[in-house]
């Protein structure tokens, strides 16, 4: 990836008592590159320790996007190579995800615009209350239709909403409103875009009030709007509470109603493969028992994924040749054994995992 010559790919000062992150590659909806993921790291760690940071504030030039996911094209382009970078790159954006989990100081994300996979791996797994979804807001985890299983720790998020909600969002990559965000576990607080300047305004005032009462009046100021996703909790309910993804797509065929339709025909754009370790990945994330171990799991998918050729293909047919036409290989569920899928869970070589750890 060739780097702009002047403009920084984030945006780091201080502002009042607020340390200020801001994604800034509006042209690429601030996908995520290393370099970011490195910043980000460096200076998360240096404020830490700072007396003057009282809370970090994660945003996004532009209204478009938060952050549109990792740069995935970058990767793409490193295959020939093997995956070397990939696996740099996985390392060091999950780590950080891991230092955004366990901050010690409110970390307040502002999920204005699109926000996808890595988009959600630097905001969603905040503690506190500081997760912001806006009217604009469209949060996904479409990786099962470029080949991957939804990484970032989302099979931590994910595996550990409510009902199928979680299955249902991350074999499909279905978008989520701000009001669905926070049915799913994704967010916490829900405001009109417009009252974004000011709630950073009232976060950033050295002289304001607790950072954790602004959150919590913004909240109860304003209501969460309805959430379709929670409309359709009942079919997704039944549907994606089947063992396998031959069941799912099999129950989903039961009826003509148009949304069982649709979300059938969108599995089966996916990768056959990826749709299997998801499911699988997302119903052991809650045993794991941190976001930590998730996250150690899905840098093995990942990895096994890239060397398999499925994620680089689907990065070829939806975002490089924009055919929308990927060679998914095995091509059809059916063909898609338990031992594929259990090969894909196998510890790499010690020197490969991140060997994330939960603080004890
Ligand atoms: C799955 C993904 C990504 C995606 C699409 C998917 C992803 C990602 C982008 C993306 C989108 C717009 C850009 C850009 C990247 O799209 O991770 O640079 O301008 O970064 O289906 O995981």
């Amino acid at each position: 990836m060739s780097q702009p010559t002047s403009e920084p790919e984030v945006l780091i000062r201080i502002e009042g008592r607020a340390g200020r992150l801001t994604l800034n590659r509006p042209k690429a909806l601030n996908a995520l590159t290393l370099g970011m993921v490195r910043e980000i790291w460096s200076t998360l760690l240096a404020w830490k320790d700072d007396p003057a940071i009282a809370l970090v504030i994660l945003d996004g030039t532009g209204d478009r996007a938060l952050c549109a996911g990792g740069d995935v094209l970058s990767l793409y382009e490193s295959r020939t190579e093997g995956s070397g970078l990939a696996r740099t790159f996985w390392r060091e954006e999950y780590r950080l995800n891991a230092l955004i989990h366990r901050y010690p100081k409110p970390f307040v994300a502002i999920m204005d615009g699109i926000v996808m996979g890595g988009g959600i791996g630097l905001s969603a797994h905040a503690q506190g209350g500081g997760r912001i979804v806006t009217d604009r807001s469209m949060l996904a985890m479409p990786e099962t239709g470029i080949g991957l299983i939804p990484d970032v720790g989302g099979t931590w998020l994910l595996g550990r909403a409510i009902g199928e909600l979680g299955i249902y969002l991350g074999l499909t990559g279905a978008r989520m409103n701000g009001s669905d965000a926070i049915q799913a576990g994704f967010a916490d607080v829900h405001i009109p875009h417009q009252r974004r300047a000011s709630l950073v305004a009232a976060l950033t005032d050295a002289n304001g009030e607790a950072v954790s009462d602004i959150l919590d009046e913004v909240a109860d100021a304003a209501p969460v709007p309805d959430s379709p996703l929670m409309a359709l909790k009942p079919e997704i309910d039944r549907y994606f509470a089947q063992p396998s993804v031959e069941a799912i797509l099999a129950e989903l065929q039961t009826t003509t109603a148009d949304w069982a339709m649709k979300t059938r025909a969108d599995l089966l754009q996916k990768s056959p493969l990826a749709l299997k370790a998801s499911l699988a990945a997302m119903r052991r994330a809650p045993s794991l028992g941190s976001l930590e171990a998730a996250l150690n799991v899905e840098f093995r998918l990942c990895t096994h994924l890239f060397e398999a050729g499925e994620f680089p293909e689907g990065v070829r047919a939806l975002l490089v040749d924009k055919d929308k036409a990927p060679k998914w290989r095995p091509s059809r569920i059916e063909d898609v054994t338990d031992g594929m899928v259990e090969a894909l869970f196998a510890q790499l070589l010690a020197s490969e995992e991140p060997g994330l750890t939960p603080p004890r």
